[in-house]
């Protein structure tokens, strides 16, 4: 049954002071403007006066083109503080415009990482919730659904689950992440929400490294190579204790959280 309960925020971000660094710790831009652009903008917002608009106007320049991470516990610099509960939820608002598109790059199908939590010493391991096509090829650059990592890490040994239910472009969607760790075990749950309806369940991924103690919370827009140019809008990211409901949820679709 979905929880009634008010959760508890370890970390929210509205932009409402009008700027990202008054929320974020980082933001990992490769290269600046005219390649990447982060704009706290008020032409499109889901709450308040302000949302974080992120674009990637070159994304087949290379990593550093195609890269825009908005961290959270993890000051420039510094290895604490950070972040070191066993579970929890990562949520925010989203818009994908309707021109937003994915295409096959790389021998790879074209995918977009949303969320991730990324253990600092070792930066690579980062179960994380991503959008991709749903069959590779240009019939489907805009057929667009979620997966979360099951195994492995950035390189090799990669191993996922996929949602079949499609990704609406043209608006905002809610995308909310569970993640669980079992310390001592590199081992732990991965959740997905669209919309609140559940689309990922994973109860038994696993990480080369899975259990440390502390790591970072990320929103972003981060791809594979060769990709089009594309942004997105974020507004009302959380972390949260519960799954954070939503004021104009219209439905019961909401699954079961435990
Ligand atoms: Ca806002």
């Amino acid at each position: 049954m979905p929880s009634l309960d008010e959760p508890i925020e370890y970390f929210h971000a509205g932009l409402e002071h009008g700027n990202w660094q008054s929320e974020f710790d980082r933001l990992q831009q490769g290269v600046g403007p005219p390649d990447c652009v982060t704009t706290v903008q008020q032409d499109r917002v889901k709450a308040g006066k302000y949302a974080v608009r992120l674009e990637l106007t070159n994304p087949g320049g290379g990593d550093f083109y195609r890269r825009l991470e908005l961290h959270k516990f993890h000051p420039i610099g510094q290895v604490l503080p950070t972040f070191n509960k066993d579970e929890v939820f990562l949520s925010g608002w989203v818009y994908v415009p309707i021109t937003f598109k994915l295409k096959v790059a790389d021998n790879q199908i074209g995918w977009w990482s949303t969320n991730s939590i990324r253990e600092i010493n070792a930066d690579t391991h980062q179960p994380k919730l991503q959008i991709r096509e749903r069959i590779a090829g240009p019939d489907y650059e805009q057929d667009l659904v979620m997966q979360s990592r099951r195994t492995g890490t950035c390189k090799g040994n990669l191993d996922y689950e996929t949602s079949d239910v499609q990704i609406p472009l043209g608006q905002w969607n809610y995308i909310v992440m569970y993640f669980k760790r079992n310390k001592p075990n590199p081992t732990g749950i991965i959740k997905g929400w669209l919309n609140h309806r559940k689309t990922l369940d994973t109860p038994d991924a696993s990480w080369v490294y899975g259990c440390q103690d502390t790591y970072r919370i990320e929103w972003k827009l981060y791809t594979n190579i060769g990709q089009y140019p594309n942004w997105v809008v974020w507004d009302e990211m959380r972390a949260t204790d519960i799954y954070p409901e939503t004021e104009d949820r219209k439905n019961d679709e909401l699954l079961e959280v435990s």
